[in-house]
């Protein structure tokens, strides 16, 4: 088990190359774009754009983790599909193959005939990552991959790893928008009982070399199972004066009913999983989402590392209704193997009840208790 970590921070790695090597690429970044359709269209968005390096970056985790243990073939998923469609109309399977060479001739293809690209990208797929890293390789664990199923989201963030703002002023420790909110999220939950257990998040843009002007990452990791947790992380405390990060989207009702306990200490950001790494942080005490716009593959890996340090994430629908039924025992918090009802494409995972991420318990009933008199 200490295995599949190492295999996911692996292949966190890789991918945050990836994507970085995309946007340090300019004209190869132009090409990747590819506009969402169908029942896959993320509602939210009226434009929203995946990316190869998405499709990319959600196979070669698929792939490098898979044959390490193929225990978990079949229960990979992410919010990728592999199909691709050029600038030629054509549908494409994108698909790491099993050379370099394969691997770059398919791209070759998918790149119409851009060799330069298709070469960078296939170095970048088939490289061999070496981790060095001493907490890492202390970690000792014993969890059978075979109960377990992953949650990939190649990048979150899409819109701000496309628009590529390299350096946005914090506010209260937060950024807004930019390049920094662009991350690779990938979670492992429990088949059976669908509760989070093993997150890695990988912030390819954290750093921007003032010399060399490449990208330096970050990544951090948290593990929670039957008892054990671990992370890579220190649980952050309960700050006297706390702060809420929030959707630029969120509602106004939501907004105003948070204000008198934050204060001016409400921040906004973008990106799901960034909003919820900054709780994992200590920058916000909660990320408050009265909305179904996010998906398993956003919270699984944020959430792992939540509970390792103690936190949570519950459903804001389930919790403030078991709130006001007077619940003050466990509250029901987001799961991972159960699709929606009746959805389809990408809404059978959806977060739909909306969610209240949290490290400290005592906070979480504040903000609970503020909502479930509020006029929402
Ligand atoms: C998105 C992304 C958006 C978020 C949305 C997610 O995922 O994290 O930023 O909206 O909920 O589904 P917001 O920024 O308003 O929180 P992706 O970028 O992977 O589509
Ligand atoms: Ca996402
Ligand atoms: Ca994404």
């Amino acid at each position: 088990m200490a295995a599949l970590l190492k295999s996911l921070v692996g292949a966190s790695e890789k991918s945050a190359r990836i994507a970085q090597l995309c946007r340090q690429e300019e004209a190869l970044f132009q090409l990747l774009i590819e506009e969402k359709t169908g029942t896959d269209k993320n509602k939210k968005f009226v434009q929203d754009f995946k990316t190869l390096a998405d499709v990319l970056i959600q196979e070669v985790i698929k792939h490098d983790v898979g044959k390490e243990f193929p225990e978990l073939h079949g229960h990979i998923g992410g919010e990728e599909s592999n199909r691709f469609e050029n600038s030629l109309g054509e549908t494409l399977v994108v698909q790491v193959c099993a050379t370099q060479q394969d691997t770059a001739s398919l791209l070759f293809t998918i790149l119409d005939r851009n060799q330069p690209a298709a070469e960078l990208l296939a170095a970048a797929i088939h490289q061999d990552v070496v981790l060095q890293d001493a907490v890492l390789d202390a970690v000792a664990l014993a969890i059978p991959p075979e109960r377990l199923a992953i949650w990939i989201d190649p990048i979150d963030s899409t819109n701000q790893y496309i628009r590529g703002q390299a350096s946005v002023v914090p506010i209260g420790g937060i950024c807004p928008s930019g390049l920094c909110s662009a991350l690779v999220l990938i979670g492992a939950y429990d088949r059976s009982s669908g509760d989070p257990v093993l997150g890695v998040i990988n912030e390819p843009f954290f750093r921007e070399d003032p010399l060399t002007h490449r990208w330096q990452g970050v990544y951090h990791w948290g593990v929670s199972y039957q008892g054990t947790s671990l992370s890579s992380l220190g649980r952050p405390p309960l700050r006297p004066e706390p702060s809420v990060v929030l959707s630029s989207s969120e509602t106004p009702a939501i907004q105003r009913a948070l204000r008198p306990l934050y204060g001016e200490r409400l921040r906004f950001a973008s990106g799901a999983g960034y909003k919820m790494l900054c709780v994992i942080l200590g920058l916000a005490e909660a990320y408050v989402l009265s909305e179904g716009s996010t998906f398993k593959w956003d919270s699984c890996a944020p959430h792992a590392i939540l509970r390792a340090l103690g936190g949570g994430m519950v459903d804001l629908e389930a919790a403030l209704q078991a709130w006001r039924a007077g619940q003050r025992g466990a509250l029901p918090e987001l799961t991972y193997n159960q699709p929606v009802g009746g959805a389809v494409g990408a809404e059978c995972w959806a977060n739909r009840g909306g969610l209240v991420a949290f490290m400290h318990r005592d906070h979480l009933e504040v903000v609970l208790a503020t909502l479930a008199t509020a006029a929402l």
